[in-house]
Protein backbone atom coordinates (compact mmCIF):
# COMPACT_ATOMS: atom_id res chain seq x y z
CA UNK A 1 0.00 0.00 0.00
CA UNK A 2 0.98 3.09 -0.83
CA UNK A 3 0.70 5.89 2.98
CA UNK A 4 0.03 9.16 3.01
CA UNK A 5 3.26 9.54 4.10
CA UNK A 6 5.06 8.10 1.65
CA UNK A 7 3.78 10.45 -1.70
CA UNK A 8 5.38 13.58 -0.94
CA UNK A 9 3.50 16.52 -2.69
CA UNK A 10 6.43 18.92 -2.80
CA UNK A 11 5.64 22.74 -3.21
CA UNK A 12 7.68 23.91 -6.36
CA UNK A 13 7.74 27.02 -8.80
CA UNK A 14 7.38 27.19 -12.49
CA UNK A 15 9.86 27.41 -15.08
CA UNK A 16 8.78 29.70 -18.28
CA UNK A 17 10.96 27.55 -20.72
CA UNK A 18 9.40 24.32 -20.71
CA UNK A 19 8.45 24.44 -24.69
CA UNK A 20 9.22 21.32 -26.83
CA UNK A 21 11.10 21.67 -29.97
CA UNK A 22 11.24 19.82 -33.01
CA UNK A 23 11.25 16.73 -30.66
CA UNK A 24 10.94 16.93 -27.12
CA UNK A 25 12.10 18.94 -24.12
CA UNK A 26 15.71 20.01 -24.81
CA UNK A 27 18.18 21.62 -22.69
CA UNK A 28 21.99 21.61 -21.30
CA UNK A 29 22.22 19.07 -18.32
CA UNK A 30 23.12 22.41 -16.55
CA UNK A 31 19.56 23.68 -16.69
CA UNK A 32 17.76 20.11 -16.27
CA UNK A 33 19.49 20.07 -12.36
CA UNK A 34 18.02 23.17 -11.71
CA UNK A 35 15.61 22.40 -8.64
CA UNK A 36 12.75 20.82 -9.48
CA UNK A 37 13.21 21.01 -13.25
CA UNK A 38 12.93 17.61 -14.05
CA UNK A 39 10.41 17.17 -11.67
CA UNK A 40 8.32 20.21 -13.21
CA UNK A 41 8.17 18.94 -16.58
CA UNK A 42 7.51 15.06 -15.22
CA UNK A 43 4.47 16.56 -13.08
CA UNK A 44 2.73 18.24 -16.30
CA UNK A 45 3.06 15.51 -18.31
CA UNK A 46 0.86 13.20 -15.39
CA UNK A 47 -1.37 16.33 -15.33
CA UNK A 48 -2.34 16.67 -18.44
CA UNK A 49 -2.25 13.35 -19.31
CA UNK A 50 -6.02 11.63 -18.99
CA UNK A 51 -5.86 9.02 -16.62
CA UNK A 52 -3.16 7.96 -14.75
CA UNK A 53 -4.75 5.19 -12.21
CA UNK A 54 -3.53 1.39 -13.08
CA UNK A 55 -2.15 2.97 -16.25
CA UNK A 56 0.76 1.43 -18.05
CA UNK A 57 3.83 3.53 -19.43
CA UNK A 58 6.87 2.23 -20.87
CA UNK A 59 10.11 4.54 -19.66
CA UNK A 60 13.61 4.67 -21.10
CA UNK A 61 16.76 6.49 -22.57
CA UNK A 62 19.71 6.46 -24.60
CA UNK A 63 21.76 6.12 -21.50
CA UNK A 64 23.74 9.62 -21.39
CA UNK A 65 24.74 11.71 -18.13
CA UNK A 66 21.36 12.11 -16.16
CA UNK A 67 19.69 9.38 -17.28
CA UNK A 68 20.07 6.79 -14.11
CA UNK A 69 19.22 9.39 -12.05
CA UNK A 70 16.33 10.64 -14.11
CA UNK A 71 14.58 7.30 -14.61
CA UNK A 72 14.88 6.68 -11.08
CA UNK A 73 12.84 10.22 -10.51
CA UNK A 74 10.20 9.49 -12.80
CA UNK A 75 9.45 6.24 -11.60
CA UNK A 76 8.77 7.73 -8.18
CA UNK A 77 6.48 10.24 -9.97
CA UNK A 78 5.02 7.73 -11.63
CA UNK A 79 4.20 6.03 -8.70
CA UNK A 80 3.01 8.61 -6.80
CA UNK A 81 0.86 9.58 -9.85
CA UNK A 82 -1.36 6.48 -9.82
CA UNK A 83 0.61 4.56 -12.71
CA UNK A 84 0.04 0.93 -12.26
CA UNK A 85 2.92 -0.64 -14.21
CA UNK A 86 6.17 0.92 -15.98
CA UNK A 87 8.39 -1.15 -18.49
CA UNK A 88 11.55 -0.17 -18.09
CA UNK A 89 14.31 -0.71 -20.32
CA UNK A 90 17.09 -2.60 -18.27
CA UNK A 91 20.08 0.38 -16.99
CA UNK A 92 17.06 2.18 -18.10
CA UNK A 93 18.53 1.54 -22.15
CA UNK A 94 15.81 2.02 -24.94
CA UNK A 95 15.96 4.00 -27.94
CA UNK A 96 13.66 5.79 -29.85
CA UNK A 97 12.27 3.32 -31.77
CA UNK A 98 12.84 0.29 -29.36
CA UNK A 99 10.05 2.39 -26.94
CA UNK A 100 8.07 3.04 -29.76
CA UNK A 101 8.24 -0.70 -30.68
CA UNK A 102 7.63 -1.74 -26.83
CA UNK A 103 4.59 0.64 -26.48
CA UNK A 104 3.18 -0.18 -29.63
CA UNK A 105 3.13 -4.28 -28.63
CA UNK A 106 2.00 -3.82 -25.11
CA UNK A 107 -0.81 -1.21 -26.33
CA UNK A 108 0.29 0.88 -23.31
CA UNK A 109 -0.56 4.15 -22.55
CA UNK A 110 2.53 5.94 -23.91
CA UNK A 111 6.05 6.38 -23.05
CA UNK A 112 8.77 9.05 -22.02
CA UNK A 113 12.60 8.65 -23.45
CA UNK A 114 15.74 10.59 -21.73
CA UNK A 115 17.58 11.49 -24.65
CA UNK A 116 18.50 14.61 -26.23
CA UNK A 117 19.05 12.78 -29.38
CA UNK A 118 21.64 13.85 -31.51
CA UNK A 119 23.19 16.78 -28.97
CA UNK A 120 26.31 15.57 -27.32
CA UNK A 121 26.59 14.19 -23.97
CA UNK A 122 27.57 14.38 -20.74
CA UNK A 123 27.93 16.90 -17.64
CA UNK A 124 28.44 20.09 -20.06
CA UNK A 125 26.24 18.20 -22.51
CA UNK A 126 22.49 18.48 -23.43
CA UNK A 127 19.84 16.87 -21.74
CA UNK A 128 15.88 15.68 -22.74
CA UNK A 129 12.66 14.19 -22.09
CA UNK A 130 10.16 12.83 -25.24
CA UNK A 131 6.97 11.93 -24.50
CA UNK A 132 5.14 9.51 -26.76
CA UNK A 133 1.52 8.77 -26.78
CA UNK A 134 -0.46 5.60 -27.47
CA UNK A 135 0.40 4.09 -30.63
CA UNK A 136 4.27 5.03 -29.84
CA UNK A 137 4.07 8.44 -31.76
CA UNK A 138 5.60 11.81 -30.30
CA UNK A 139 3.23 13.65 -28.53
CA UNK A 140 1.93 15.82 -31.58
CA UNK A 141 2.00 20.01 -31.30
CA UNK A 142 -1.31 20.49 -29.27
CA UNK A 143 -0.38 18.49 -26.31
CA UNK A 144 3.19 19.58 -25.87
CA UNK A 145 1.65 22.96 -25.84
CA UNK A 146 -0.52 21.46 -22.93
CA UNK A 147 2.56 20.68 -21.22
CA UNK A 148 4.00 23.42 -21.65
CA UNK A 149 0.85 25.67 -20.93
CA UNK A 150 0.49 23.78 -17.12
CA UNK A 151 4.30 24.03 -16.76
CA UNK A 152 3.93 27.68 -16.17
CA UNK A 153 1.32 27.34 -13.29
CA UNK A 154 2.41 24.17 -11.85
CA UNK A 155 2.59 24.46 -7.96
CA UNK A 156 3.62 21.61 -6.81
CA UNK A 157 4.70 17.81 -7.88
CA UNK A 158 4.08 14.15 -6.07
CA UNK A 159 7.18 12.05 -5.19
CA UNK A 160 6.94 8.71 -3.40
CA UNK A 161 9.51 8.94 -0.58
CA UNK A 162 11.47 5.70 -1.39
CA UNK A 163 15.11 4.83 -2.17
CA UNK A 164 15.88 3.63 -5.67
CA UNK A 165 14.95 0.60 -6.93
CA UNK A 166 16.96 -1.82 -8.76
CA UNK A 167 16.61 -1.92 -12.65
CA UNK A 168 19.51 -3.44 -13.59
CA UNK A 169 17.77 -6.74 -13.02
CA UNK A 170 15.22 -8.31 -15.46
CA UNK A 171 11.80 -8.96 -14.07
CA UNK A 172 8.94 -7.44 -11.80
CA UNK A 173 9.56 -5.31 -8.63
CA UNK A 174 7.08 -2.99 -6.37
CA UNK A 175 7.54 0.87 -6.19
CA UNK A 176 4.56 1.07 -3.88
CA UNK A 177 1.42 0.19 -5.29
CA UNK A 178 3.17 0.34 -8.86
CA UNK A 179 5.08 -2.71 -10.55
CA UNK A 180 8.43 -1.88 -12.51
CA UNK A 181 8.85 -4.43 -14.88
CA UNK A 182 12.36 -4.34 -15.96
CA UNK A 183 12.59 -5.71 -19.52
CA UNK A 184 15.05 -6.72 -22.11
CA UNK A 185 15.34 -3.69 -24.39
CA UNK A 186 16.34 -5.09 -27.31
CA UNK A 187 14.46 -8.55 -27.53
CA UNK A 188 10.94 -7.35 -28.75
CA UNK A 189 12.35 -4.34 -31.21
CA UNK A 190 14.92 -7.52 -32.65
CA UNK A 191 11.80 -9.45 -32.99
CA UNK A 192 9.68 -6.56 -34.70
CA UNK A 193 12.28 -6.27 -37.17
CA UNK A 194 13.10 -9.81 -38.02
CA UNK A 195 9.30 -9.80 -38.79
CA UNK A 196 9.80 -7.24 -41.85
CA UNK A 197 13.31 -8.01 -43.20
CA UNK A 198 14.91 -11.42 -44.47
CA UNK A 199 17.74 -12.07 -41.52
CA UNK A 200 18.68 -14.88 -43.16
CA UNK A 201 19.34 -13.31 -46.47
CA UNK A 202 21.48 -10.62 -45.00
CA UNK A 203 23.06 -13.43 -42.77
CA UNK A 204 24.31 -14.95 -45.89
CA UNK A 205 25.25 -11.76 -47.51
CA UNK A 206 27.11 -10.46 -43.69
CA UNK A 207 29.06 -14.03 -44.02
CA UNK A 208 29.80 -14.31 -47.81
CA UNK A 209 33.22 -14.31 -47.86
CA UNK A 210 35.58 -11.21 -48.53
CA UNK A 211 32.08 -9.07 -47.39
CA UNK A 212 33.15 -6.31 -44.46
CA UNK A 213 31.02 -4.07 -42.69
CA UNK A 214 31.40 -1.78 -40.28
CA UNK A 215 28.45 -0.28 -37.98
CA UNK A 216 29.28 2.81 -35.64
CA UNK A 217 27.13 3.38 -33.22
CA UNK A 218 28.83 6.44 -31.86
CA UNK A 219 29.25 5.26 -27.95
CA UNK A 220 25.10 6.06 -28.06
CA UNK A 221 22.07 3.48 -27.72
CA UNK A 222 22.38 0.98 -30.79
CA UNK A 223 25.65 -0.50 -29.68
CA UNK A 224 24.08 -3.22 -27.59
CA UNK A 225 21.29 -3.53 -30.55
CA UNK A 226 23.66 -3.59 -33.51
CA UNK A 227 25.85 -6.12 -32.04
CA UNK A 228 22.76 -8.56 -31.00
CA UNK A 229 21.34 -7.95 -34.73
CA UNK A 230 24.60 -8.18 -36.60
CA UNK A 231 27.18 -10.14 -34.65
CA UNK A 232 24.73 -12.30 -32.92
CA UNK A 233 22.01 -12.99 -34.94
CA UNK A 234 23.65 -12.62 -38.74
CA UNK A 235 27.17 -13.76 -37.62
CA UNK A 236 29.01 -10.39 -38.75
CA UNK A 237 32.36 -10.83 -37.52
CA UNK A 238 33.19 -9.81 -33.52
CA UNK A 239 34.15 -5.55 -34.87
CA UNK A 240 32.18 -5.24 -37.12
CA UNK A 241 29.94 -2.89 -34.70
CA UNK A 242 32.98 -0.17 -33.45
CA UNK A 243 32.31 2.04 -30.70
CA UNK A 244 29.49 -0.18 -29.49
CA UNK A 245 29.63 0.29 -26.04
CA UNK A 246 27.09 2.80 -24.91
CA UNK A 247 28.88 5.97 -22.56
CA UNK A 248 27.21 8.54 -20.52
CA UNK A 249 29.24 11.38 -22.74
CA UNK A 250 29.24 9.33 -26.04
CA UNK A 251 33.24 9.17 -25.11
CA UNK A 252 33.20 13.12 -25.89
CA UNK A 253 31.59 12.99 -29.31
CA UNK A 254 29.01 14.29 -31.10
CA UNK A 255 26.76 11.40 -31.81
CA UNK A 256 25.24 12.78 -34.25
CA UNK A 257 25.55 10.17 -37.87
CA UNK A 258 26.91 12.58 -40.47
CA UNK A 259 30.02 13.04 -42.63
CA UNK A 260 31.30 15.58 -39.90
CA UNK A 261 30.44 13.62 -36.56
CA UNK A 262 30.83 10.45 -37.87
CA UNK A 263 34.22 11.05 -39.05
CA UNK A 264 36.04 7.82 -37.67
CA UNK A 265 33.92 5.99 -39.80
CA UNK A 266 33.75 8.54 -42.44
CA UNK A 267 37.70 7.87 -43.16
CA UNK A 268 37.06 3.85 -42.69
CA UNK A 269 34.98 4.07 -45.72
CA UNK A 270 36.93 6.46 -47.53
CA UNK A 271 40.27 4.70 -46.78
CA UNK A 272 42.27 1.72 -48.68
CA UNK A 273 40.17 -1.79 -48.60
CA UNK A 274 37.06 -0.20 -47.21
CA UNK A 275 34.51 -2.13 -46.41
CA UNK A 276 31.55 -3.24 -48.66
CA UNK A 277 28.96 -1.30 -46.62
CA UNK A 278 29.41 1.29 -43.67
CA UNK A 279 26.51 2.40 -41.19
CA UNK A 280 26.15 4.92 -38.27
CA UNK A 281 23.19 5.98 -35.79
CA UNK A 282 22.59 8.98 -33.31
CA UNK A 283 22.64 9.49 -29.55
CA UNK A 284 18.79 7.43 -29.76
CA UNK A 285 19.15 5.41 -32.50
CA UNK A 286 16.44 6.76 -34.79
CA UNK A 287 18.73 8.56 -36.96
CA UNK A 288 20.32 6.23 -39.75
CA UNK A 289 23.55 6.83 -42.08
CA UNK A 290 24.94 5.09 -44.99
CA UNK A 291 27.73 4.58 -46.83
CA UNK A 292 29.59 2.43 -49.42
CA UNK A 293 33.13 2.60 -49.83
CA UNK A 294 34.11 6.06 -50.88
CA UNK A 295 30.52 6.99 -50.98
CA UNK A 296 27.69 8.73 -48.79
CA UNK A 297 23.88 7.97 -49.69
CA UNK A 298 22.75 11.87 -49.09
CA UNK A 299 19.28 10.51 -46.83
CA UNK A 300 16.97 12.35 -49.16
CA UNK A 301 18.43 10.08 -52.17
CA UNK A 302 18.43 6.99 -49.55
CA UNK A 303 14.17 7.93 -48.51
CA UNK A 304 14.11 7.43 -52.50
CA UNK A 305 16.45 4.37 -52.64
CA UNK A 306 14.26 2.78 -49.92
CA UNK A 307 10.88 3.78 -51.19
CA UNK A 308 11.28 2.29 -54.78
CA UNK A 309 12.56 -1.08 -53.63
CA UNK A 310 10.15 -1.87 -50.86
CA UNK A 311 8.49 -4.40 -52.98
CA UNK A 312 12.00 -6.96 -52.20
CA UNK A 313 11.49 -6.57 -48.51
CA UNK A 314 9.52 -9.22 -47.27
CA UNK A 315 7.16 -7.01 -44.41
CA UNK A 316 6.66 -4.58 -47.78
CA UNK A 317 5.98 -7.44 -50.87
CA UNK A 318 2.58 -6.57 -51.19
CA UNK A 319 3.27 -2.96 -52.33
CA UNK A 320 3.08 0.55 -50.04
CA UNK A 321 0.05 2.75 -49.77
CA UNK A 322 2.04 6.28 -49.85
CA UNK A 323 4.68 8.06 -49.08
CA UNK A 324 5.35 10.68 -47.44
CA UNK A 325 8.54 13.33 -46.41
CA UNK A 326 9.59 17.12 -44.42
CA UNK A 327 9.59 20.01 -46.37
CA UNK A 328 13.21 20.40 -46.64
CA UNK A 329 13.69 17.20 -47.71
CA UNK A 330 14.60 16.69 -51.47
CA UNK A 331 12.52 16.04 -54.09
CA UNK A 332 14.30 12.61 -55.16
CA UNK A 333 11.10 10.77 -53.42
CA UNK A 334 8.50 12.46 -55.14
CA UNK A 335 9.94 11.13 -58.54
CA UNK A 336 9.57 7.43 -57.32
CA UNK A 337 6.27 8.04 -55.52
CA UNK A 338 4.54 9.42 -59.43
CA UNK A 339 6.25 6.25 -61.15
CA UNK A 340 5.04 3.93 -58.74
CA UNK A 341 1.64 5.96 -58.68
CA UNK A 342 0.87 6.31 -55.19
CA UNK A 343 0.63 9.47 -52.87
CA UNK A 344 3.35 11.48 -51.42
CA UNK A 345 2.33 13.96 -48.31
CA UNK A 346 4.79 16.57 -47.51
CA UNK A 347 5.12 17.69 -43.92
CA UNK A 348 6.61 20.17 -41.99
CA UNK A 349 10.34 18.90 -40.20
CA UNK A 350 9.75 16.76 -37.35
CA UNK A 351 8.23 13.36 -36.96
CA UNK A 352 5.13 14.12 -35.30
CA UNK A 353 3.54 14.99 -38.26
CA UNK A 354 3.50 11.83 -39.90
CA UNK A 355 1.90 10.62 -37.19
CA UNK A 356 -1.53 11.07 -38.53
CA UNK A 357 -0.92 10.11 -42.05
CA UNK A 358 0.51 6.89 -40.86
CA UNK A 359 -2.40 5.95 -38.27
CA UNK A 360 -5.03 6.83 -40.98
CA UNK A 361 -3.03 4.39 -43.20
CA UNK A 362 -1.90 7.14 -46.06
CA UNK A 363 2.02 6.33 -46.11
CA UNK A 364 3.69 2.71 -45.79
CA UNK A 365 7.36 4.57 -45.82
CA UNK A 366 8.44 8.33 -44.31
CA UNK A 367 11.33 10.68 -43.92
CA UNK A 368 13.51 13.53 -43.52
CA UNK A 369 16.92 15.32 -44.84
CA UNK A 370 18.32 14.59 -41.50
CA UNK A 371 19.25 11.05 -41.45
CA UNK A 372 15.73 9.84 -40.63
CA UNK A 373 13.44 6.94 -42.17
CA UNK A 374 10.94 5.12 -40.84
CA UNK A 375 7.59 2.80 -41.85
CA UNK A 376 4.32 2.27 -39.87
CA UNK A 377 5.85 -0.43 -38.17
CA UNK A 378 6.46 2.00 -35.34
CA UNK A 379 5.70 5.77 -35.16
CA UNK A 380 9.47 6.96 -34.84
CA UNK A 381 11.82 7.18 -37.10
CA UNK A 382 14.46 3.94 -36.70
CA UNK A 383 17.86 3.91 -37.61
CA UNK A 384 18.39 0.19 -37.68
CA UNK A 385 15.58 -0.13 -39.77
CA UNK A 386 17.00 2.26 -42.54
CA UNK A 387 20.12 0.50 -42.40
CA UNK A 388 18.75 -3.29 -42.39
CA UNK A 389 16.57 -1.63 -45.63
CA UNK A 390 19.98 -1.41 -47.71
CA UNK A 391 21.36 -4.38 -46.06
CA UNK A 392 18.40 -6.71 -47.35
CA UNK A 393 18.26 -4.37 -50.57
CA UNK A 394 21.86 -5.59 -51.14
CA UNK A 395 21.01 -9.09 -50.25
CA UNK A 396 17.95 -9.46 -52.33
CA UNK A 397 20.08 -7.81 -55.91
CA UNK A 398 23.33 -8.94 -55.62
CA UNK A 399 24.19 -4.88 -56.15
CA UNK A 400 26.74 -2.77 -53.70
CA UNK A 401 25.37 -0.03 -52.08
CA UNK A 402 27.19 2.19 -54.58
CA UNK A 403 25.43 0.27 -57.93
CA UNK A 404 22.25 0.74 -56.08
CA UNK A 405 22.84 4.87 -55.83
CA UNK A 406 24.42 4.80 -59.29
CA UNK A 407 21.41 2.83 -61.02
CA UNK A 408 18.47 4.75 -59.26
CA UNK A 409 20.21 7.97 -60.46
CA UNK A 410 20.07 6.67 -63.86
CA UNK A 411 16.30 6.10 -63.79
CA UNK A 412 15.01 9.30 -62.00
CA UNK A 413 17.89 11.41 -62.18
CA UNK A 414 20.13 13.07 -59.31
CA UNK A 415 18.81 15.22 -56.87
CA UNK A 416 21.65 17.41 -54.78
CA UNK A 417 21.30 18.30 -52.00
CA UNK A 418 22.89 20.52 -49.34
CA UNK A 419 22.00 21.65 -45.83
CA UNK A 420 24.23 24.63 -44.59
CA UNK A 421 23.87 25.02 -40.48
CA UNK A 422 24.99 28.21 -39.04
CA UNK A 423 24.70 27.73 -34.87
CA UNK A 424 24.79 29.12 -31.71
CA UNK A 425 23.41 32.49 -33.67
CA UNK A 426 21.80 35.35 -31.70
CA UNK A 427 18.15 34.92 -30.96
CA UNK A 428 17.11 38.24 -32.25
CA UNK A 429 19.53 38.12 -35.05
CA UNK A 430 17.82 35.28 -36.61
CA UNK A 431 14.52 36.73 -35.88
CA UNK A 432 15.38 39.62 -37.82
CA UNK A 433 16.37 37.49 -40.68
CA UNK A 434 13.46 35.77 -41.26
CA UNK A 435 11.24 38.85 -40.99
CA UNK A 436 13.11 40.62 -43.77
CA UNK A 437 13.41 37.12 -46.00
CA UNK A 438 9.10 37.31 -45.31
CA UNK A 439 9.84 40.76 -46.40
CA UNK A 440 11.24 39.65 -49.88
CA UNK A 441 9.23 37.10 -50.14
CA UNK A 442 6.17 38.58 -52.54
CA UNK A 443 8.69 40.54 -54.41
CA UNK A 444 10.36 37.26 -55.65
CA UNK A 445 7.76 35.64 -57.68
CA UNK A 446 9.55 35.38 -61.49
CA UNK A 447 12.43 37.13 -60.63
CA UNK A 448 15.51 36.13 -62.53
CA UNK A 449 19.09 35.43 -61.21
CA UNK A 450 21.73 34.35 -63.79
CA UNK A 451 20.19 30.88 -64.91
CA UNK A 452 17.92 30.69 -61.89
CA UNK A 453 14.10 31.32 -62.22
CA UNK A 454 12.01 31.79 -59.14
CA UNK A 455 8.38 30.47 -59.53
CA UNK A 456 7.48 31.40 -56.10
CA UNK A 457 8.97 32.00 -52.36
CA UNK A 458 6.38 31.18 -49.93
CA UNK A 459 6.33 31.07 -46.09
CA UNK A 460 5.35 27.32 -45.27
CA UNK A 461 1.71 26.53 -43.38
CA UNK A 462 0.68 22.73 -42.72
CA UNK A 463 -2.74 21.97 -43.18
CA UNK A 464 -2.85 18.51 -41.48
CA UNK A 465 -5.51 16.22 -44.37
CA UNK A 466 -6.49 14.25 -41.00
CA UNK A 467 -7.32 16.40 -38.11
CA UNK A 468 -7.39 19.45 -39.50
CA UNK A 469 -4.80 20.97 -37.48
CA UNK A 470 -2.96 24.29 -38.68
CA UNK A 471 1.01 24.34 -38.19
CA UNK A 472 2.57 27.74 -39.37
CA UNK A 473 5.42 29.63 -39.64
CA UNK A 474 7.28 26.15 -40.52
CA UNK A 475 10.15 27.47 -42.71
CA UNK A 476 10.27 29.72 -45.97
CA UNK A 477 10.58 28.36 -49.76
CA UNK A 478 11.69 30.00 -52.30
CA UNK A 479 10.99 27.31 -55.14
CA UNK A 480 12.63 27.79 -58.89
CA UNK A 481 11.34 27.23 -62.36
CA UNK A 482 13.36 24.25 -62.56
CA UNK A 483 12.50 22.61 -59.55
CA UNK A 484 15.60 23.71 -57.81
CA UNK A 485 14.66 25.10 -53.95
CA UNK A 486 16.12 27.02 -51.39
CA UNK A 487 14.68 25.95 -47.86
CA UNK A 488 15.19 28.30 -44.66
CA UNK A 489 14.10 27.55 -40.98
CA UNK A 490 15.45 27.62 -37.55
CA UNK A 491 16.32 24.27 -35.78
CA UNK A 492 13.83 23.67 -32.73
CA UNK A 493 16.52 20.87 -31.32
CA UNK A 494 19.40 23.74 -30.57
CA UNK A 495 19.98 24.79 -27.22
CA UNK A 496 22.15 27.71 -27.67
CA UNK A 497 21.40 30.79 -29.22
CA UNK A 498 19.38 29.92 -32.63
CA UNK A 499 20.51 27.42 -34.95
CA UNK A 500 19.62 28.59 -38.87
CA UNK A 501 19.64 25.86 -41.35
CA UNK A 502 19.73 26.32 -45.82
CA UNK A 503 18.69 23.78 -47.77
CA UNK A 504 19.59 23.77 -51.16
CA UNK A 505 18.10 21.60 -54.04
CA UNK A 506 18.93 21.33 -57.73
CA UNK A 507 17.82 18.56 -60.06
CA UNK A 508 19.82 17.10 -62.26
CA UNK A 509 18.90 14.87 -65.06
CA UNK A 510 21.76 14.54 -66.83
CA UNK A 511 23.58 11.23 -66.19
CA UNK A 512 27.11 12.20 -67.30
CA UNK A 513 26.80 15.08 -64.37
CA UNK A 514 25.72 12.69 -61.69
CA UNK A 515 29.38 11.81 -60.85
CA UNK A 516 29.91 15.55 -59.37
CA UNK A 517 30.50 16.61 -56.07
CA UNK A 518 27.31 18.41 -53.99
CA UNK A 519 29.26 21.27 -53.38
CA UNK A 520 30.14 21.65 -56.85
CA UNK A 521 27.36 21.56 -58.37
CA UNK A 522 25.49 23.53 -56.09
CA UNK A 523 27.96 26.50 -55.89
CA UNK A 524 25.65 28.51 -57.44
CA UNK A 525 22.75 28.36 -55.98
CA UNK A 526 24.54 28.37 -52.58
CA UNK A 527 25.61 31.69 -53.45
CA UNK A 528 21.86 32.67 -54.50
CA UNK A 529 20.88 31.38 -51.45
CA UNK A 530 23.20 33.28 -49.66
CA UNK A 531 22.56 36.59 -51.06
CA UNK A 532 18.76 36.23 -50.80
CA UNK A 533 19.26 35.42 -47.24
CA UNK A 534 22.02 37.66 -46.62
CA UNK A 535 22.54 35.19 -44.08
CA UNK A 536 26.30 36.46 -43.51
CA UNK A 537 25.68 39.74 -42.62
CA UNK A 538 22.40 38.94 -40.19
CA UNK A 539 24.61 35.94 -38.54
CA UNK A 540 28.01 37.66 -38.59
CA UNK A 541 29.55 34.51 -40.32
CA UNK A 542 31.05 34.11 -43.23
CA UNK A 543 30.52 30.06 -43.05
CA UNK A 544 28.50 27.72 -41.94
CA UNK A 545 29.69 25.43 -39.24
CA UNK A 546 28.39 22.38 -40.69
CA UNK A 547 27.47 21.84 -44.14
CA UNK A 548 25.46 18.07 -44.30
C1 LIG B 1 16.21 18.20 -36.30
C2 LIG B 1 16.01 17.70 -37.72
C3 LIG B 1 14.62 17.08 -37.84
C4 LIG B 1 14.46 15.97 -36.80
C5 LIG B 1 14.73 16.53 -35.41
C6 LIG B 1 14.68 15.49 -34.33
O1 LIG B 1 15.28 19.22 -36.02
O2 LIG B 1 16.16 18.74 -38.65
O3 LIG B 1 14.44 16.60 -39.15
O4 LIG B 1 13.17 15.43 -36.84
O5 LIG B 1 16.03 17.13 -35.39
O6 LIG B 1 15.57 14.45 -34.58
P1 LIG B 1 15.63 20.78 -36.09
O7 LIG B 1 14.39 21.48 -35.63
O8 LIG B 1 16.83 21.00 -35.23
O9 LIG B 1 15.96 21.07 -37.52
V1 LIG B 1 16.18 13.58 -33.28
O10 LIG B 1 17.10 12.32 -33.97
O11 LIG B 1 16.93 14.76 -32.53
O12 LIG B 1 14.84 13.11 -32.46
CO1 LIG C 1 17.64 11.01 -32.61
Amino acid sequence: MVTDTQVLRVPTSPYMDQRAGTSGLRKSVDVFKQKNYLENFIQSIFDIREQNEGKTLVLGGDGRYFNMEAAQIILKMAAANGIGRIKVGQHALLSTPATSCVIRKHKTDGGIILTASHNPGGPHGDFGVKYNIVGGNPAPESMTEAIFAHSKTITEYKILDTPDIDIDTLGEKKLGNMIVEVIDSIADYQELLESIFDFDGIHALLTTKGFKMCMDSLHAVTGPYAKSIFEKRMGAPSGSVVNGVPLEDFGGGHPDPNLVYAHELVEIMYGKNAPNFGAASDGDGDRNMIMGPQMFIVPSDSLAVITDNAHLIPGYKNGIIGVARSMPTSQAVDLVAKALKINMYQTPTGWKFFGNLLDANKITICGEESFGTSSNHIREKDGLWAILFWLNIMAATGKTVNQIMYDHWRKYGRHFFLRHDFESVDLDKAHAMTEALKQLLPSLSDKKYGQFEISSGTDYTYNDPIDGSISKNQGIIINFKDSSRIVYRISGTGTQGATIRLYIEKYEPDNKKHTQDSQEALHDLTALAYELTRVCEFTGMSQPNIIT
